[in-house]
């Protein structure tokens, strides 16, 4: 059996790359959904990401990948068949994996409606959403509005990074980046799972910079967005929890920035007492050990510039 989970023994993952990796012009979808805490937008940089970027970054992930196989993981990374429209530096965005089901998710940014193309080859079988191109899926009411979201409510539609996975429960941010219809589709998919949402702490991208789940029972929460841990559902709402230390900042490129510094608590798993941490991160680092985790400290320069760290960069394809 396949665990389904974020922290057991991991066994093969796919590691992101940095080449080609370019913001689209901002049709509605990107305006909407990547920037909506942004007023004036023309300073916002279209067209690919500069040189140095992309290769400081890759450097970084060669060096994540050698670490993961050096713990006896089978590491695969994304081909390059398909014309990269936005990234593959962050797989975790476009494929959900649930055990031995996978799922291409119906992404609301149309730039990224095919990024599923350049790793579907790694996954035996793939279920591809429909993904809706229809302009009723947004709201520009959201610009600068944290309580209005930039999805409605026509369609289902989410990245895979809304989501964690704690065996027979799973945890849904409903945010910029997942409607509630998304987490209603992701229940059917899945019938055994209890589907949770997790409403009204975080309006942007991704849950993954919100909460990290460590082992069975005990839990990484941000203390900006979450104030207390019953604003989660059952049964995360009784699982121990550790409180997020303050960034260290680490900086980005030029006016080229995807995250907060917040992006210090991306860590992935790869097993309950080992995870990988970006190496500035040094009070995460004591802190875990507290509960017996080691941290591999490792480079990620680019984590705030291209919006993630270890575990955006990856999709954890097989533990047990
Ligand atoms: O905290 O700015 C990071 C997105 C990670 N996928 C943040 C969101």
């Amino acid at each position: 059996m396949y665990a389904t989970n974020e922290w057991s023994p991991l066994k093969k993952v796919i590691v992101g790359s940095a080449t080609g990796a370019r913001i689209p012009e901002l049709d509605t979808s990107m305006r909407l959904i990547n920037y909506a805490d942004v007023d004036d937008i023309s300073k916002i940089n279209v067209g690919p990401y500069p040189d140095q970027v992309i290769e400081e970054a890759n450097e970084d992930l060669e060096i994540f990948c050698d670490f993961l196989r050096a713990e006896d993981v089978e590491v695969l990374r994304p081909q390059n068949n398909t014309p990269v429209e936005y990234y593959d530096y962050c797989p975790r965005d476009v494929v959900f994996v649930h055990g031995k089901k996978a799922i291409a998710t119906p992404m609301p940014i149309h730039a990224r409606h095919k990024n599923y193309l350049n790793i579907k080859d790694h996954f035996d079988n793939l279920t591809v959403t429909y993904r809706s191109k229809e302009n009723d899926l947004y709201n520009p009411g959201c610009v600068g509005n944290p309580n209005q979201l930039a999805l409605t409510e026509v369609a289902a539609s989410f990245d895979a990074a809304n989501i964690l996975r704690a065996n027979d429960d799973i945890l849904y941010l409903v945010s910029n980046s997942g409607n509630v219809q998304g987490a209603k589709y992701l229940q059917e998919q899945l019938p055994k799972t209890n589907v949770k949402m997790l409403q009204g702490v975080y309006s942007y991208m991704h849950i993954d910079s919100t909460v990290a789940f460590l082992r069975e029972g005990l839990l990484l929460i941000n203390p900006s967005r979450i104030k207390d841990v019953s604003q989660l559902p059952k049964p995360f709402c009784n699982w121990d929890y550790i409180i997020c230390p303050e960034p260290q900042p680490i900086g980005h490129y030029g006016t080229y920035r995807n995250s907060s510094n917040w992006i210090s608590m991306n860590l992935f798993s790869v097993n309950p007492n080992l995870v990988v941490v970006e190496e500035h991160q040094t009070s995460l680092q004591k802190e875990l050990k507290k509960y017996n985790i080691e941290c591999a400290m490792l480079p990620m320069r680019h984590a705030i510039t291209l919006g993630g760290s270890f575990h955006c960069v990856t999709i954890d394809v097989e533990r047990g």
